[in-house]
């Protein structure tokens, strides 16, 4: 009897299986009645497999356009953090050291210590060199002072200097150039004095000629004469010609010869 039930039952549970697909027409054992309503649809099944990349689109791309114009610079960014102390120097062993530090960091930092060391050798060359201008020019003030209080000059007036050589018009400029100075040039009638006391009798080349036009006398910086102490009937342009100026042992003017050998006598400015 157990065993019939049994076979009952899995005949219940298997049958529907045998008769999947098709419709259900007859029953075996239990007697049949109405077919049963349909049951819900299924869950939707999994997402297929992807499908192939499509065709590119048919219409006409256009072409770029110019880039924009550069927009305005931005504001300066926040200073950054100070920057973190040098790496620790090579341990001897180069293998552990070279992992340490890239050969470019290497070199940057070979290099700044380099610049660092020829910006300092700078530093302390142009202390020593200053020091050095403010002794030279120390001297200088000193053999000036020395200079103006041996001859005699008083403030505020030219010095006229000479070596006693005598020799041509365009010697005396190369003389007198050589220190900075000119040619002596009389402007009044006290420092034609001083020429002449200078000069003890031997005449001086003055600075002043008519080599631009004949005849018409002037300095050697172009300008017309406002002092003059010309001898009588000169100049007279004697001989071949004479278009330089001398002063004669009474302090008046002659007008000679360029390539006559006269005092070499200079002025320094006020
Ligand atoms: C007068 C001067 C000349 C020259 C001659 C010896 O004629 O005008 O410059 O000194 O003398
Ligand atoms: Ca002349
Ligand atoms: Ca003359």
């Amino acid at each position: 009897m157990a065993v019939f039930s049994w076979f009952l039952l899995l005949l219940i549970i298997v049958e529907p299986s045998l008769s999947e697909g098709t419709e259900q027409t007859c029953c075996s054992l239990v007697s049949c009645g109405t077919p049963g309503a349909n049951g819900a649809p299924g869950k939707d099944g999994r997402d297929g497999l992807k499908g192939e990349k499509g065709e590119p689109g048919k219409g006409l791309r256009g072409i770029q356009g110019p880039p924009g114009k550069m927009g305005p610079p931005g504001p300066p960014g926040l200073q950054g953090l100070p920057g973190y102390g040098g790496l620790k120097g090579d341990t001897g062993d180069s293998s552990v050291s070279l992992n340490k530090m890239s050969t470019l960091e290497r070199k940057i930092q070979q290099l700044e210590t380099q610049l660092k060391s020829i910006n300092e050798a700078f530093l302390r060359q142009v202390t020593a060199s200053n020091k050095q201008i403010q002794t030279l020019q120390a001297q200088v003030d000193k053999n000036k002072n020395l200079l103006t209080f041996s001859l005699g000059k008083q403030t505020g007036k030219k010095l006229f200097v000479t070596n006693g050589e005598k020799t041509t018009f365009d010697r005396v400029k190369v003389l007198c150039e050589q220190f900075e100075a000119t040619i002596a040039t009389p402007k009044n009638a006290e420092e034609n004095k001083a020429i002449q006391d200078l000069a003890e009798g031997t005449p001086p080349f003055l600075g002043i000629t008519d080599k631009v036009q004949e005849g018409r006398f002037a300095y050697l910086t172009g300008g017309r004469l406002t002092y003059t102490n010309w001898k009588k009937d000169e100049p007279n342009d004697h001989g071949s010609g004479e278009d330089c100026v001398s002063l004669t042992s009474d302090g008046s003017w002659n007008d000679r010869s360029c390539e006559a050998s006269l005092l070499a006598v200079c002025e320094l400015p006020v």
